[in-house]
């Protein structure tokens, strides 16, 4: 790449020199092309500096015509540069308007309008509408839109915008129009339209004032009856943040539409929500159960938007977190809500250690809010989002639940149609509550997983049980030297008979069954009074920080804890943490950890006491995934690492084999395909016992494995199934492998789910088996969700992807080098799998590297790739 592409930072925001009121937009589809004409009222603002010209960007259109107040512009009163149009002029108040020339057809970015099947569609976060229209494209200028569509009624019978249809009617050469208007002003990045052929399934919501909200759904032809969960889900939604947040939905209309073409999940577009299909359609026969959560979640989190990112917006992208962390934490509430809340913490905390405890620990850490980025897309990442739930999760911990909720809806009321920051943000809470929260903003400001270590000594004679805390953070890019994090740490001791029981922090003489430590300092000490020897501490309860936390527990405790905690996260963090000590040292001693048999009767014991709660027992049998085992190396292992928890996957199988195969007939026999709460439990920890049979590759596990998968009920039993058996070098794995493939060939989704499958598969020889599944004529390598499914799947495939040959670095190169020229978004998120490479073996390393230094050599690199290459090379 010949210029290196600017830095933008957070502390170079300046205010806009013009604001825009309201923006009429006037899109004419025509074969080939799309003309947008825009009509926008500007105004100079205060803070413009004298003579400042009006600068809008754009980028990737051909300009046709431009004018102010009517008047035609003369040649010396604009220019047009690589990044947008400057305009000359002394008026205050005018209006400019603009037409170019778009072609979204031939739009592989997918950003901006593009076609995705059989209608046009858009994403303009964070900054597509600049590929449509020049105009000064940031989150702190709202504006009132009125969009006009035009198009042929034939192939695009549906013409959608934001807000309300005020008009729409027939053309002559049977051509049609409608006209929409937004009455609530927003920023660029939430404008969307759709025109095209779709079906449309409906359904309303009555809002707690009585107002009727008509739902509608728009999906390929053939789909209707696979929306259904969806409509539940919005509905659901929309009736939480009512009694949660006393949040109302504000248009008489709520519009989704699913495309098969999509670069993220969804888009909270104004009354408009664009969907990856992948997160709206779903029928037990066709999805998981896993997807059917997702689509729960995500729906939710759209939703959710109108209030937290929509109603109140983002003053610039550095505050990304603020919408989407705030939204993250929504969501994840809606979900516990409506499921099991253990469960639902359990998840997220795993893939939080899984993606975003290595992000944090890599060449692309970032505070919540970053200081500085090249490339915004970039940014959307799971620190922004998952960790920045974590940190508003914390602050409702520090302030309390109610305390925290009054304070939410304060925030909503004051900054009611603004674009604010997260420092806007935790003001409100603090005025709000009277909390302090100084220290507490740091997490805003630093990034890295902070390093938690506690140590506890009882004393028999004062009664008192002294908490020894001590933190620390690696450096990162943007703080070398960390100020201490404020970690409010979660505390029960638990007595002998598995109850909790009382105790006082010295000086506040009340007791408690839980306390709330707060950790602020590098070390600090906490007493517990009136406490008896025999009880454990359970520490972090629910996971109420995101830190490594390493505690003196021995192993009697850890099974004590696993066997009694009634923090059903503690729970189950007692039983991982067994496992990872296991597995690390069998990793350190290459095998030589033959003492399991303690840790292997604890997973019996689990396993035998299902019936309580089969959703809880899935979880707490499913060992570490090998990326959060990765994390507890200094210099990964990567085959140990298989290699160990494998034997350990085995060894709990070969104890307790009848009682796997007794719990999985017992579930498998209960009744069916609903998809509740209850039921999903129930199929989870049916298909965990069934991976855990398989693992020991027998004939007659094989034998159960193909027998369910020919006799599924439901996808979740058929795709388990086959997801078991692609790690197996057997004849079944063939035979069930194609006949999925026949069944489901025709299903854009089903068929994500059939690359995916393989290139995750365990079996050697993953990098050849990923570009023989290139050529199927179902692989399409410009759509987002089949690149994704074969090559993002091999990424996390680490014993694969990381074969000692080099081979899986110089395939993923290859792909993403030619995915960039397509899809920069897409392929920028991606090369993030090559981030690690110091944490690999010297061999590794230099295989890693050549690869990088190949990609960031390519002539024409976008910045999204450049940004992440060059900062991991860097
Ligand atoms: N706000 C969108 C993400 C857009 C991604 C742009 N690169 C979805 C969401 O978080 O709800
Ligand atoms: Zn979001």
């Amino acid at each position: 790449m010949s210029d290196q592409p600017a830095t933008i930072r957070l502390t170079d925001y300046t205010p806009p020199a013009f604001d825009a009121s309201t923006v009429h937009l006037d899109i004419d589809f025509q074969n080939d092309h799309a003309l947008v004409t825009s009509r926008v009222n500007y105004h100079r603002t205060e803070a413009a500096s004298p003579g400042a010209l009006l600068q809008l960007d754009g980028e990737n259109m051909t300009l046709v015509h431009v004018a102010i107040d009517g008047i035609d512009l003369a040649p010396e009163n604009y220019a047009e540069t690589k990044s947008g149009l400057t305009i000359t002029t002394s008026a205050v108040n005018f209006c400019c308007e603009i037409t170019t020339r778009v072609e979204p057809d031939n739009n592989k970015a997918l950003e901006g309008i593009y076609r995705s099947g059989p209608c046009y569609c858009t994403q303009m976060e964070a900054q597509g509408f600049r590929r449509m229209t020049y105009f000064p494209d940031r989150p702190d200028i709202l504006s009132v839109y009125t969009t006009r569509l035009e198009a042929d009624f034939e192939s695009c019978p549906q013409l959608l915008a934001n807000g309300n249809l005020v008009e729409s009617g027939s053309l002559p050469a049977d051509r049609h129009f409608a006209l929409w208007h937004d009455p609530h002003p927003k920023p660029s990045y939430l404008f969307a339209l759709v025109a095209g052929d779709l079906a449309l399934v409906e359904d309303t919501f009555t809002t707690m004032n009585g107002r009727e909200v008509a739902l509608k759904f728009y999906v390929e032809h053939a789909n209707e009856d696979r929306c259904s969960h969806a409509i539940r889900s919005l509905q659901a939604s929309m009736k939480w943040d009512e009694e949660t947040w006393g949040r109302e939905y504000d248009l008489d209309i709520y519009m989704v539409v699913a495309v098969n073409d999509f670069n993220a999940g969804a888009m909270e577009n104004k009354g408009l929500n664009i969907f990856n299909s992948a997160l709206v359609l779903a029928r037990p026969d066709t999805a998981t159960d896993g997807d059917f959560e997702s689509i729960e979640g995500v729906i939710g989190h759209e939703y959710f938007h109108n209030w937290s990112g929509n109603r109140v917006t983002l003053r610039d992208w550095f505050q990304l977190s603020l919408k989407e962390g705030l939204t993250v934490f929504r969501d994840q509430e809606f979900s516990s809500d409506m499921n099991s809340r253990g469960v639902k913490r359990i998840n997220d905390v795993r893939g939080l250690r899984a993606f975003q405890f290595p992000e944090d620990a890599g060449p692309m850490a970032h505070p919540i809010r970053p200081p500085e980025y090249i490339e915004i897309d970039n940014f959307y990442t799971t620190t922004v989002y998952e960790k920045g739930a974590e940190v508003i999760r914390m602050m409702q911990t520090i302030v309390g639940k109610e305390a925290f909720r009054q304070a939410v809806e304060v925030y909503f009321e004051k900054y009611d149609g603004c674009a604010v920051t997260t420092d806007d943000f935790i003001a409100t809470i603090e005025e709000s509550t009277g909390a302090d929260l100084g220290v507490f903003s740091r997490w805003y400001a630093q990034a890295g997983t902070p390093q938690l270590n506690v140590t506890w000594i009882h004393d028999s004679e004062s009664a008192t049980l002294a908490f020894h805390f001590e933190q620390t953070c690696r450096a990162t890019r943007e703080t070398t030297d960390k100020l201490p994090f404020q970690i409010p740490v979660k505390v029960a001791l638990i007595g002998a008979d598995g109850l909790e029981v009382r105790s006082s922090l010295k000086g506040s003489g009340t007791q408690e069954i839980e306390h709330v430590f707060q950790v602020t300092e590098a070390t600090q000490d906490f007493i517990l009074e009136g406490v008896d020897k025999s009880a454990t501490p359970s520490i972090l309860r629910g996971f109420s920080a995101p830190v490594r936390l390493t505690t003196a527990h021995t192993e009697d405790e850890l099974l004590f804890l696993l066997a009694s905690d009634n923090d059903a996260f503690n729970r189950w963090e007692a039983g991982q943490t067994l496992a990872t000590r296991h597995i690390l040292k069998g990793v350190d001693t290459h095998g030589a950890n033959e003492d399991n048999a303690r840790l292997v009767a604890a997973f019996g014991a689990v396993l035998n006491d299902y019936a309580a709660d089969p959703a809880f027992t899935a979880e707490a049998l499913i060992l570490p995934p090998e990326n959060s085992l990765a994390e507890e190396m200094e210099i990964i292992d990567v085959e140990g690492i298989h290699r160990e928890r494998r034997s350990l996957l085995r060894a709990i199988t070969q104890a307790h084999r009848s009682t796997f195969e007794r719990v999985h007939r017992e579930l498998r026999d209960t009744p069916g395909d609903a998809v509740d709460a209850a039921t999903m439990g129930r199929r989870r920890l049916a298909n965990v016992c069934l991976a855990y049979l398989a693992s020991i590759e027998e004939p007659e596990t094989t034998s159960m494995v193909m027998e369910q998968f020919e006799t599924a009920r439901n996808m979740t039993e058929s795709f388990s199934a086959l997801s078991i058996l692609t790690d197996i070098d057997c004849a079944e794995r063939t035979t069930a492998l194609e006949s999925f493939r026949e069944q489901w060939a025709d299903d854009f989704l089903v068929m994500n789910k059939w690359f995916g499958v393989q290139s995750m598969s365990r079996l050697r020889g993953g990098a050849d088996r990923v570009r023989a599944l290139t050529a199927d004529p179902k692989f399409d390598d410009s759509n987002p969700n089949r690149v994704r499914a074969l090559y993002g799947s091999f990424s996390r495939n680490a014993i694969n992807f990381h074969d000692v040959s080099g081979d899986g670095y110089v395939l993923l190169a290859e792909a993403l080098i030619e995915l960039d020229s397509k899809n920069p978004m897409v392929a920028g998120r991606m090369v993030s799998a090559f981030n690690l490479w110091r944490r690999h073996t010297p061999g590794r390393q230099l295989l890693m590297k050549a690869q990088m230094e190949r990609i960031l050599a390519t002539e024409g690199l976008s910045k999204n790739v450049f940004e992440v290459v060059s900062r991991a090379l860097a």
